[in-house]
């Protein structure tokens, strides 16, 4: 049998002289605590009376909030300011949800990226299942109304019908297996924005990047998520005139060949049951 003696550390190579930086991990449920600061980004036109409902329920664990502000004429931004005081208020200077979006990720400073609407439907407590997903190792963390667990009170039948088929089309198009595709709660870490360089400026944003993702081979993991009602005022969304944007998005992303579609290259997609295909 032969022994290897461990040499000795050499003066300034023993681990206890110089121990890594120590990490500041946040508990963000009773069973995890994370390292990565996490941005929470909310597209907001005219939605100062829905902000109470959404700001309630954001964790206080969270980074920094950034509020891309689509020129409101109500109160949005004094009202954001006075419900979190540190709220990176962000005006933008196109025009849509996409450009948005867009505008709000740059000035985003956390690991992470979370998207939440301002019109009270998404529940700020279900970040903590997004950011779970992405700890325990998904690149993209993508809310679905239709996956097990999952609800929506908000959508008409038309606007239901429409994602179905158009999430049918990505699915057979790119390979992917989608319960929905045009949800605007979704969460990923920083990097994948460099691997999906969005370039749109209307609602057809969550469709880019659902597909992109796929397309960049980036692992992506569905999280059962609830969509309430717009709390007041009414939808942006046309579902025809952005219906047709979403459909134009996933023709020309299918020509083109800038990416590989997914299942060609034989990744697979998990679900959040941990189900691949
Ligand atoms: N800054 C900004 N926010 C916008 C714009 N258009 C929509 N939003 C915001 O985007 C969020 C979603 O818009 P809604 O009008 O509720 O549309 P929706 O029917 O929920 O559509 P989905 O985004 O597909 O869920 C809301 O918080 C809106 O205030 C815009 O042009 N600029
Ligand atoms: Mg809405």
């Amino acid at each position: 049998m032969s022994s290897a003696v461990r040499p000795a550390a050499e003066p300034g190579q023993d681990p206890l002289d110089n121990p890594p930086p120590a990490v500041n991990y946040r508990p963000i449920s009773t069973h995890l605590a994370i390292a990565p600061p996490v941005s929470v980004v909310i597209p907001a036109m005219n939605e100062a009376e829905n902000l109470p409902y959404v700001f309630k329920t954001l964790p206080d664990w969270i980074h920094e909030v950034v509020l891309v502000d689509g020129n409101s004429t109500d109160d949005t931004v004094a009202v954001a300011r006075e419900l979190w005081p540190d709220v990176k208020v962000v005006r933008q200077l196109g025009k849509g949800k996409g450009d948005a979006l867009i505008t709000g990720f740059e000035a985003c400073t956390g690991d992470i990226i979370v998207m939440v609407d301002a019109d009270g439907s998404a529940d700020g407590h279900e970040i903590v299942s997004y950011v779970s997903a992405l700890v325990s190792g998904a690149d993209f963390a993508k809310g679905s109304r239709f996956a097990n667990g999952g609800a929506t009170d908000d959508m008409t039948p038309i606007r239901k019908l429409g994602n179905h088929v158009l999430c049918s089309v990505v699915n057979a198009k790119f390979g992917a297996r989608y319960t929905d595709l045009c949800y605007g709660y979704n969460a990923f870490w920083r990097h994948c924005l460099d691997k999906i360089e969005l370039d749109c400026t209307g609602f057809e944003v969550e469709t880019l990047m659902n597909i992109r993702v796929v397309k960049a081979g980036l692992k992506v993991q569905e999280i059962p998520s609830h969509e309430y009602l717009r709390i007041h005022g009414v939808s942006n969304l046309s579902a025809v005139r952005d219906g047709l944007r979403v459909l134009k998005v996933i023709l020309t992303e299918r020509s083109n060949r800038r990416g590989q579609p997914r299942r060609a290259r034989g990744v697979p997609f998990r679900t959040r049951q941990g189900e691949a295909s």
